[in-house]
């Protein structure tokens, strides 16, 4: 590389521009390989990259007079090692997400052939059922029983959401059926006549958007 080359194209254009591939692609390889592994591993790993970087910055303070030459050695050996795990990780993470897409298209193309029948069983066989199952998230009921048959009812609250929640029926009484703390799943009873039930969340605020109706034959 001559002086005027060196002047002119490769300070000026190319060291930022592989500065900024470099730091993008170290940081998407960094983030594969975080991902890929497991919770423990990607912390081990990224304490250890942190360790690395100390290391090297420790090692360049204590020896201002390390030739450039082996800091460039050490350096480039850390990223074609990121570089390296991050290939594989992506490579792995990919197979996992094609893996998972391909059982998503095969269980709906399945769907798809069979609709008819389960749908009708399961609306049949809801309202015979004595389970109640009402999901919450924040804040409303993701899903909630629409019909029942009369009679005793075991009903179960999943709550999905970061709030406490619970199913009132506040025409039958003020006090939830069935409460359940964030990440929970509380279960209650309840009697059932035939007619039509008003149900809510009765934590102070929620009713506006947790409410619904449920018919009892
Ligand atoms: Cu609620």
């Amino acid at each position: 590389m001559n002086d005027d080359f060196r002047q002119r194209v490769f300070l000026p254009v190319i060291m930022p521009v592989g500065a900024v591939i470099g730091f993008f692609g170290f940081a998407f390889m960094l983030s594969r390989i975080l991902l890929a592994v497991e919770e423990m591993a990607s912390t081990t790993i990224a304490l250890g990259l942190a360790a690395y970087i100390l290391a090297i910055a420790a090692i360049v303070s204590a020896k201002p007079r390390i030739t450039s030459r082996a800091l460039f050695v050490g350096v480039t050996l850390g990223i074609v090692a990121i570089v390296a795990a991050g290939t594989i990780a992506a490579s792995i993470g990919m197979r996992e997400l094609h893996a998972e897409d391909g059982g998503e298209a095969a269980a709906s193309s399945g769907d798809q052939s069979s609709a008819p029948a389960p749908t009708e069983a399961a609306d049949a066989a809801a309202p015979d059922s004595d389970q109640l199952e009402f999901t919450a998230i924040d804040i409303s009921f993701d899903s909630a029983p629409e019909t029942a048959s009369a009679g005793r009812k075991q009903v179960t609250l999943v709550n999905d959401g970061q709030a406490q929640h619970n199913v009132t029926f506040p025409e039958l009484d003020d006090a939830p059926v069935v409460e359940a703390d964030p990440g929970e799943t509380g279960t209650g009873q309840i009697d059932l006549d035939p007619g039509t039930y008003k149900f809510i969340c009765s934590v102070p605020g929620h009713e506006g958007t947790m409410n619904g109706e449920l018919t009892v034959e």
